[in-house]
């Protein structure tokens, strides 16, 4: 492995202490919480890698900005300043803020589901989104390039679409019957993965060609931008704005939740290019569902924090550090023969579960029985994405088997440091020794949607 890492590019100015538990009031803990990570206190937690979702640290910029906040109801100074910076960097004619990402798709995705029948083709839906879908009454169809799930074997752009399924797909179906083109940048399900410039180019043009909307959900739009500078001919020289811009200017709609790459806890984006009628749509919705469209749901020092923000995601030091931690962590780890999801993607390292644990069959969750045992082994939290995340099918309610058995391990932005990698590393490669001794789980209690939040697990005996 690469053992140079690039250092911090900040200083740290504030701490937080975190506690160390034993392993003996983990089991305790983890029997409490259902076997389910979720419903553990953080203070029951070591180094936190459930979620890099408004968990990062903000700079001493954004937490200036914070003092600027105008909480005005309506028309706020704050609004104003954040409509500028989003306006900026989309290029896009129409802004309305919202609480956060899934705020933005449950005004904006109904209003494109005119009738029964209606799907969804994404590159990956990830699963807020695949429950906005559902709930809006239309299905999500993923439309993944094979080598996404080739956990293995080296790829650039794993979170490509297949463009040829795309437009089978919208053939099959009718194009009068897709309600939009979802471009997810990067592919979180599938492990941060970038998605190409040319790719998105490819996806945007076939449903530019049926007439279809285009929405990018752009939670880690800057990460995908910096992977597109990297490892994309042709991009080597442009800007991670400018190569942003190239996507944006793709799309119609571009949905954030904000608390990714706009470097704040809370926050999310609606911002439409220039469909007027769409907009007022939303605007008219947003007051019911998440506050006065000059607020959506923030107060106004959130929107000035995140004003900020969505500017310093955009600096390259900032990016290389970023991805050269989630790096090195995956280095460690695939040195040591645990399979992960390679190459790494943006924002956190995925452990192929099924083959870390075979023998343990998909509907006893094989990576949330992985996740639950790295938490009795060092406190580490992190989170499954798999047959477990994905749930259940909608109309004969059987379990979906996931493609992927994924335990992310999700790095939160300037916030843990090199040696945290290293504990986390030295871990899950502890529990990879002994992964033969692993038992799946069973559910004590079920939730109907997005189940993952909120269920109660038991071990399988
Ligand atoms: N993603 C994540 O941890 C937070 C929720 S699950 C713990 O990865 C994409 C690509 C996301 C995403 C959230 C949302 C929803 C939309 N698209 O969480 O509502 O990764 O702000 O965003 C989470 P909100």
């Amino acid at each position: 492995m690469d053992k140079h890492y690039m250092a911090e590019p900040y200083r740290i100015k504030m701490v937080e202490m975190i506690k160390q538990t034993t392993k003996r009031e983990r089991v305790k803990l983890l029997e409490d919480a259902g076997y389910n990570p979720f419903s553990l206190r953080s203070e029951d937690v070591y180094i936190d890698l459930l979620t890099d979702s408004g968990t990062g640290a903000m700079s001493q910029e954004q937490w200036a900005a914070l003092m600027r906040g105008d909480e005005a109801y309506a028309g706020s100074k704050s609004f104003y300043r954040l409509d500028r910076v989003v306006k900026h960097i989309t290029q896009y004619k129409y802004f309305i803020p919202t609480h956060q990402g899934r705020g933005a798709e449950q005004i904006v995705l109904p209003q494109l589901v005119d009738k029964k029948g209606m799907f969804f083709i994404s590159n990956m839906h990830f699963d807020t989104t695949r429950a906005h879908v559902e709930l809006a009454g239309a299905r999500a169809i993923d439309c993944v390039i094979d080598a996404c799930f080739e956990t293995g074997t080296y790829h650039p752009f794993k979170g490509n679409f297949d463009i040829d399924r795309l437009e089978k797909i919208i053939i099959e179906k009718g194009k009068e019957n897709i309600a939009g083109v979802i471009l997810t940048v990067t592919n979180n399900s599938a492990g941060g993965q970038p998605v190409s410039m040319e790719n998105l180019h490819a996806a945007s043009a076939v449903a530019k060609k049926y007439d279809i909307p285009v929405i990018i959900d752009g939670a880690r739009y800057a990460e995908n931008a910096y992977f597109v500078k990297q490892r994309e001919a042709g991009y080597e020289k442009k800007s991670i704005l400018e190569i942003s811009q190239e996507l944006f200017a793709l799309a119609d709609i571009f949905l954030m939740s904000a608390k990714k790459d706009g470097l704040s806890n809370i926050g999310g984006i609606i911002a439409i290019k220039d469909n007027t009628e769409l907009f007022e749509k939303c605007r008219t919705y947003v007051v019911p569902m998440e506050g006065f469209p000059t607020y959506g749901g923030l107060s106004g020092r959130d929107m000035d924090a995140l004003a900020v923000g969505l500017q310093e995601a955009l600096e390259e030091d900032y990016l290389r550090h970023r991805l050269d931690q989630v790096r090195y962590l995956g280095d460690r780890l695939r040195d040591a023969g645990v399979p992960i999801q390679y190459p790494v993607g943006g924002h956190a390292v995925f452990v192929d579960c099924k083959a870390f644990a075979p023998h343990i069959p998909f509907d006893q969750f094989p990576a949330q029985s992985v996740v639950n045992e790295l938490y009795l082994e060092a406190g580490i939290r992190a989170v499954e994405i798999g047959s477990f995340l994905l749930g259940r099918d909608p109309d004969t309610k059987e379990n979906l088997k996931s493609p992927l058995e994924l335990m992310r391990l999700t790095i939160p932005r300037r916030t843990y440091t090199y040696a945290h990698m290293d504990v986390v590393a030295d871990a899950v490669i502890a529990v990879y020794q002994r992964r033969n001794q692993l038992k799946g789980v069973a559910f004590d209690y079920e939730p109907p949607v997005l189940r993952h939040f909120t269920a109660r697990l038991k071990p399988v005996k």
